[in-house]
């Protein structure tokens, strides 16, 4: 390994936060993780609960030291709101990385109502700026790794494959003069939480232009698996599983609803094409981003981070002949194209060494260790989708002739 590094894991009790601080500390990495646990309480409020049991925060860190004899701090830190706080810590820190996760990230959650639309963009945008804010304010160089996602760019279909980097674009001028710039691919956020997500990356462009902030925004796929090397050790260590209908994920839904003899819930043709990551590859991926800090160019270094795309209906169908579920075309609550195509450069990661854990390799042994081991856990009123994008729409719900 290369020189141990100070990591501020913000984020770090989440889906992807806490496999990324194990795997970052198996690696001999100073860990310090800061979260709300805002996921937990919002998880409480809804009746929902991840399907896997997690351990509170201080069982998880206790047993991650019986199990390896190394600690991870954490503390427990708004940095939407508690920006005096976020400063201190980075002051008495000083990282070499701060990994960024700490937001609202279910895309139903944000279209549920006015309050959660509002919680959405005021949590996320205040706490991506707070810590660019704060950085900037102590003069300190971290390097910023960032979780964005696919999404921001909208699924148009015309199957043109999404870059890394920055997109070159000509524009013609005045007398036949072409103007060449350097410019974000454009977005087209498909909801309020996707378009958070595409407003952080104008802050991140202002930041490393006017105060040359190194920072990584990895443009993530939608991530699936439960368990990494880390994870496994130890029932304490055990990762969440979210399914309900705001929180849940297509692939991982689709395995529990497998496990539990609930119809798999196709929104629409499924023909909607999407972009996909196991948390395996999720945690390897950040410690390759962790290791390959960008320069100072006055640019971001964006990235994708997903290994394969696949239609909803492909995965439905994938999922129903390996178990022998049900497949169920529901109303879909979203609004979004009926069918797109998606191609995505990925090229960064492969050239790092990435080797992609494919859905064909780790399906059955998700559904197998996972998904069925915890059935007994599943809250079966907590699965349909009942956020809809707009009052003309129908909940994702099972006709009653195949309920
Ligand atoms: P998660 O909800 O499980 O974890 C996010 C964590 O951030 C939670 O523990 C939460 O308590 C914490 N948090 C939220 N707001 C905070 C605040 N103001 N201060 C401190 N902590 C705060 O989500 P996840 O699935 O682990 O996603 C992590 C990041 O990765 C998100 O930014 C998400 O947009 C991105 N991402 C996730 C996926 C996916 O499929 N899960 C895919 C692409 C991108
Ligand atoms: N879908 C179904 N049936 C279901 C649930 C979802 O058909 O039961 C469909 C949705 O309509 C959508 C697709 O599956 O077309 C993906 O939905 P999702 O909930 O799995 O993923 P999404 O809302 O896009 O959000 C997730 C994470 C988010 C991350 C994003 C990556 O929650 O944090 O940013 O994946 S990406 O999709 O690449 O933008």
């Amino acid at each position: 390994m290369e020189k141990t590094k100070n990591i501020i894991v913000i984020g770090g009790d989440g889906f992807c936060g806490w496999p990324t601080a194990l795997h970052l500390s198996e690696l001999g990495h100073n860990i310090t993780i800061v979260d709300n646990l805002s996921r937990r309480e919002i998880d409480e409020k809804m009746g929902a609960d991840s399907l896997t049991p997690i351990a509170s925060m201080e069982d998880r860190l206790a047993a991650w030291t019986e199990c390896t004899g190394k600690t991870i701090d954490f503390e427990n830190i708004d940095v939407a709101r508690d920006f005096d706080r976020l400063t201190e810590l980075l002051a008495s820190v000083r990282p070499d990385t701060v990994i960024h996760f700490g937001e609202q990230r279910a895309a139903p959650y944000s279209m549920k109502g006015i309050t959660e639309k509002r919680y959405t963009v005021d949590n996320n945008i205040s706490a991506t700026h707070n810590l660019l804010a704060a950085v900037t304010e102590l003069g300190i160089d971290p390097h910023i790794v960032h979780l964005g996602t696919m999404g921001v760019y909208g699924y148009d279909g015309d199957g043109l494959e999404i870059p890394e980097g920055y997109l070159r674009v000509f524009i013609p001028g005045e007398n036949k003069q072409i103007f060449q710039r350097d410019i974000l691919y454009p977005t087209n956020p498909g909801s309020v939480y996707h378009m958070t997500k595409s407003m952080d990356q104008l802050l991140f462009q202002f930041y490393a232009k006017n105060d040359l902030l190194r920072i990584t925004d990895l443009h993530q796929g939608i991530v699936w698996g439960t368990q990494t090397e880390e994870t496994k050790r130890d029932e304490r260590l055990i990762n969440r599983f979210d399914y309900d209908g705001d929180y849940g994920t297509v692939l991982n839904r689709f395995l529990m609803q497998a496990v539990v003899g609930h119809p798999l819930t196709v929104h629409g043709t499924g023909g909607q094409t999407r972009a996909f990551i196991h948390i395996k590859d999720t945690v390897k991926c950040i410690a390759l981003a962790v290791e390959n800090p960008p320069q100072k160019t006055g640019k971001v270094a964006i990235l994708n981070q997903m290994t394969e795309t696949h239609t909803v209906r492909h995965l439905a169908q994938l999922i129903a002949r390996n178990t022998g579920a049900e497949v169920a075309m529901v109303d879909n609550p979203r609004n979004e194209a009926a069918e797109n195509d998606l191609r995505v450069s990925n090229e960064t990661f492969l050239d790092l060494g990435l080797e992609p854990t494919t859905l064909a390799f780790g399906l059955m042994e998700e559904t197998q260790e996972i998904a069925a081991k915890y059935a007994d856990r599943c809250i079966m009123d907590m699965i349909p989708c009942v956020s809809t994008w707009t009052d003309n729409q129908q909940p994702g719900v099972v006709p009653p002739k195949a309920a």
